[in-house]
């Protein structure tokens, strides 16, 4: 589905506001300093676009609370509407010229402008639908009435469907339905807290989950043949990666650990099986927060060194 396959477009969001805890907006300086770019380049073989900059939009943040209210509960929706706009912007402009697009957040709301703009670029450049696969502990699928935090990282999934919708301009009104996926081209992997109100969403509207207990069950091999077999042979897909997915043994440094999660190799093995696809459009990276662990040094490190080899592994590292 990529006309440069070698060109890879870079988007570095230094963006923390889809919740409360600072330090995911370092996340990829981190990423950076520790030469994740330099071994897609010089390891992989990969053209850099975009790369030159990480983006904190500091014209489109709001500087002060007072700045931002919250809107149908939502914690800095104008702030986080006006950065994923741009963000969708950004994405597409790669993604339209047929280059593969590597997001490093940054929170996941952002994941609201990577699939808007890799959504409305495949649509428009091979009139396809893309699929999502969305590996994360959460579901990150609350509508703004169902969410308990406010948190728009929380939101994403529900925002990109349409199951949320807001005709306000300012409060994500710019999405329309070419930025939006279908219910039923989106998969999950690695789910073990999903919010009562989420559950019942993902029940009313049949979407495919894989939750830790199935991937005991069935093992990561079975499961993420079972997810690539439900969006089907043949549809490009944008693979939105949450390091919270990763048990907080591999990942500590995120704002929302859940124990219980993916080994750092079942989240390596999913990306090689994504990659192996060939039909991978577009990566997020998001929540690896360096500021966060009770040994923050260490943390940081190993979380940042997972984050690496997980993009390593989507962009093809494993491939022999
Ligand atoms: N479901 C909870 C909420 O809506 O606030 C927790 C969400 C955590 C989201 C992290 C990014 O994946
Ligand atoms: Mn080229
Ligand atoms: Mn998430
Ligand atoms: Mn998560």
């Amino acid at each position: 589905f990529l006309s440069h396959p070698e060109d890879l477009g870079i988007v570095a969001v230094g963006f923390s506001g889809g919740q409360g805890k600072p330090g995911v907006d370092a996340a990829p300086t981190a990423l950076i300093e520790s030469g994740l770019l330099t071994q897609l380049r010089d390891e992989l073989g990969y053209n850099l676009h975009g790369h030159d900059a990480v983006h904190s939009y500091p014209d489109l943040v709001a500087t002060s609370a007072d700045q931002d209210p919250p809107h149908r509960g939502m914690k800095n929706p104008r702030s986080v509407s006006a950065v994923t706009r741009r963000i969708a912007d950004q994405v597409y402009s790669h993604a339209r010229e047929g280059r593969l697009v590597l997001t490093l957040g940054g929170d996941h709301s952002i994941a609201i402008g990577t699939i808007a703009g890799s959504a409305k670029a495949v649509r428009e450049r091979l009139g396809r639908d893309i699929a999502v696969i969305w590996v994360d502990a959460h579901a990150d699928i609350n509508t703004p009435e169902t969410s308990d935090s406010g948190n728009v990282h929380g939101m994403p999934v529900s925002f990109l469907t349409g199951l949320a919708r807001e005709e306000k301009e300012e409060f994500f009104g710019w999405l329309k339905d070419e930025h939006r996926i279908s219910v039923k081209k989106l998969v999950y992997i690695g789910l073990r807290d999903v919010d009562a109100g989420e559950k019942k969403i993902l029940r009313e509207n049949g979407i495919k989950a894989f939750s830790m207990f199935d991937i005991d069950r069935h093992g990561i091999g079975r499961v993420v043949e079972m997810a690539l077999a439900h969006i089907g042979n043949d549809t490009p897909i944008h693979l939105s990666f949450d390091v919270d997915a990763l048990d907080p043994m591999w990942a500590p440094s995120t704002g929302t650990p859940v124990r219980g999660g993916l080994t750092l190799r079942e989240g390596d093995y999913i990306c090689e099986s994504v990659h192996q696809t060939g039909s991978l459009v577009a990566v997020d990276l998001v929540e690896v927060n360096p500021r966060l662990a009770s040994d923050v040094d260490v943390g940081a490190h190993e979380t940042v060194r997972a984050g690496c080899s997980i993009v390593r592994c989507a962009l093809g590292e494993s491939l022999l």
